[in-house]
């Protein structure tokens, strides 16, 4: 048998040529690999008498060492660059920003709405969300404002068809209930509504949370009690409350709700003009004409009834002038809140 060592010792500058470890297990398995060149010598190796396997067998595995301290010494070399190449690829800046986008915030709308809402379920109040889109009869007619009425110019309503309105405010939801239920009720009907007006201080879109309370014996007392109980809860408990006669197709007698300057607490600013009060709802007691409507006696049950406008609690809150800044999404207006 005539085996060429110099032949197999060429490994050394296969292995300096390769450049991965994929390559240099390549190589491995080209040389002593089940089908390598190695493992067909050792085949031969039995054919050899013992002295001649013995010196061969000894040169083998002298080539085996030779080879195994080349690969290993190759293999941490590949090991590093590639170590190296990684770090090079994904280098991290750590002078670089954070996480590029800011945390996201409740509008303040959003806020005021759920103050308002978890105020009055604290002096339980039942919270009642009904539908946008209503008809002609629970947005106006059951609320004592029949077709010809001159009430009905009071606001400006989008049609949906003749007899088909999105609502003007959030009174029908109280009529369906009364529809539905007998009294005691006390309840606030929190949503959107609609009406055809924009500027400083209207939007064709706002919200609002009407209450009603009705039951055997209920004052004009205890609607002022509620009212007051509300804004001390909402603005602080230094100010004072005062209701306005008013007039509202719904409610009679009906009020203006007034309260001390949020800003002056009273004194007199720019806010309120000087006269310390600022006007945030409109109450009364119910219609007996509604309660007949929905089928309550007004005989036998009394009631109260208040509405006010989200957007306006939140312009005095925050102490903003302008109602359309709540709905021009500037991000530096909105991150205040
Ligand atoms: C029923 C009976 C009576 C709700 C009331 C007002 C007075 C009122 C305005 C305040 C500002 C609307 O958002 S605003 O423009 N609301 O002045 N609302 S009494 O009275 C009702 C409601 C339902 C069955």
């Amino acid at each position: 048998m005539d085996i060429n060592f110099d032949n197999l010792e060429e490994f050394k500058s296969e292995i300096d040529g390769a450049s991965s470890i994929i390559e240099l297990n390549d190589i491995k398995v080209k040389y002593f690999g089940k089908k390598g060149i190695v493992s067909s010598i050792n085949k031969e190796l039995g054919k050899l008498d013992v002295e001649k396997r013995k010196e061969i067998g000894e040169r083998i595995s002298k080539i085996r060492d030779k080879f195994d301290g080349q690969f290993d010494s190759r293999l941490s070399f590949i090991k590093k660059e590639e170590i190296n190449a990684t770090l090079k690829d994904e280098v991290i800046d750590v002078t670089l920003d954070g996480y590029p986008y800011k945390r996201g915030s409740i509008h303040p709308v959003n806020l005021i709405y759920q103050e308002v809402i978890d105020i009055f379920m604290s002096s339980g109040y039942e919270v009642v969300e009904g539908r946008e889109i209503e008809d002609d009869y629970h947005n106006f007619e059951a609320l004592n404002m029949p077709k010809s009425h001159p009430a009905r110019d009071m606001q400006d309503t989008f049609y949906v068809d003749e007899d088909v309105v999105l609502r003007t405010h959030t009174s029908p939801v109280q009529i369906r209930i009364m529809e539905d239920r007998k009294p005691p009720i006390k309840m606030i009907a929190p949503g959107k509504v609609y009406r055809s007006d924009y500027d400083m201080t209207h939007l064709p879109m706002f919200h609002q949370i009407e209450g009603l309370v009705v039951d055997k014996g209920i004052s004009f007392g205890d609607l002022k009690g509620a009212l007051r109980l509300f804004i001390s809860k909402m603005f602080g408990d230094d100010l004072d409350v005062r209701l306005r006669p008013s007039f509202f197709p719904f409610t009679e007698p009906s009020a203006e709700v007034d309260m001390g300057c949020v800003q002056c607490r009273g004194k007199g600013c720019r806010m309120c003009k000087g006269t310390g009060w600022l006007e945030i709802a409109g109450c009364g007691m119910v219609d007996p004409e509604v309660f007949k409507s929905v089928g309550i006696d007004p005989n036998i049950y009394s009631g109260f009834a208040f509405g006010m406008g989200i957007e306006r609690i939140a312009l005095l809150k925050y102490g903003i002038d302008d109602i359309r800044l709540l709905y021009g999404n500037s991000l530096k207006f909105l991150r205040q809140f």
